[in-house]
């Protein structure tokens, strides 16, 4: 494969993590503090739409009748808390990887591809869950909401990925599961593999070079949108990417 370098999202794509994970993880943070509230898997797909969990958090007490500074003082608490418990969720091994994501990432290891993460996600707990996954020293740079406050889709995160990693844009390939991290992608004219889940299928793919329903290893991967040949026999291998970059290329 001649993509040497991919970029890694991690909520919704190295792990499924909002459903069961983040969600649940909120909803401890509300009851610790004592808050009525409780966000069912519906309204939580709904916020999704906000990245960053301070930010999510601030703009739902604002919609519940909090004045704005409360709100803010509020989910600045409560975010704290939340990824304390999230963390230690990552931490038990509660957060697993998608199926397929450690032997496409042990491919992408033996083919000295460089394996960068780029994600809103806070630092309190992308470093335990990807160490407990995966080990941190597979990769070569680690970007997350705590370094760069300009969240997705603003393309902040990427631009700094690229200059930290010295490589430009249309040699790296980025692999995102939302429409948010896709506009962040493309807005950076970094090329995108969309590897979609139940929370962002619905939402629109256009601008990715690929469309997937998985990695492959549990069930063949579905291609949604873009060249089938770049999954052959259902699974997305390092090949993939280099598909997603040619398909750049002469798009
Ligand atoms: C997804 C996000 C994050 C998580 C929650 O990040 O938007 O905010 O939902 O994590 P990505 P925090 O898909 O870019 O990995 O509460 O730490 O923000
Ligand atoms: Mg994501």
């Amino acid at each position: 494969m001649d993509a040497t370098t991919v970029l890694f999202d991690v909520d919704g794509t190295l792990v499924d993590s909002e459903r069961h994970g983040h969600r649940v993880a909120f909803n401890d943070a509300f009851a610790k503090l004592g808050l009525p509230y409780r966000w069912d898997e519906e309204t939580y797909g709904q916020l999704l739409a906000i990245t960053g969990g301070r930010r999510r958090l601030a703009h739902y007490l604002r919609e519940q009748g909090h004045d704005a500074d409360e709100a803010d003082d509020l989910a600045v608490r409560l975010h704290a808390d939340k990824t304390e418990l999230f963390s230690a969720a990552c931490q038990r091994g509660a957060v697993p990887a998608r199926p397929g994501v450690t032997r496409l990432l042990d491919e992408l290891a033996a083919a000295d591809a460089t394996v960068g993460i780029v994600t809103t996600g806070s630092r309190g707990w992308v470093e335990p869950l990807l160490d407990n996954l995966f080990g941190l020293d597979r990769f070569a740079l680690t970007l997350t909401g705590d370094e760069i406050d300009d969240r997705k889709p603003s393309p902040a995160i990427y631009h700094a990925a690229l200059e930290a990693l010295g490589v430009p844009a249309r040699e790296v390939v980025a692999v995102e599961d939302s429409r948010n991290g896709l506009e962040s992608a493309l807005a950076a004219d970094v090329p995108c593999l969309l590897v979609v889940n139940d929370y962002t299928r619905e939402e629109d793919p256009s601008g990715a070079e690929l469309v997937v329903d998985g990695f492959g290893d549990d069930e063949p991967a579905r291609v949604l949108a873009g060249d089938a040949a770049a999954v052959p026999d259902g699974r997305v291998t390092p090949d993939t990417l280099a598909h997603v970059l040619a398909a750049a290329r002469t798009g």
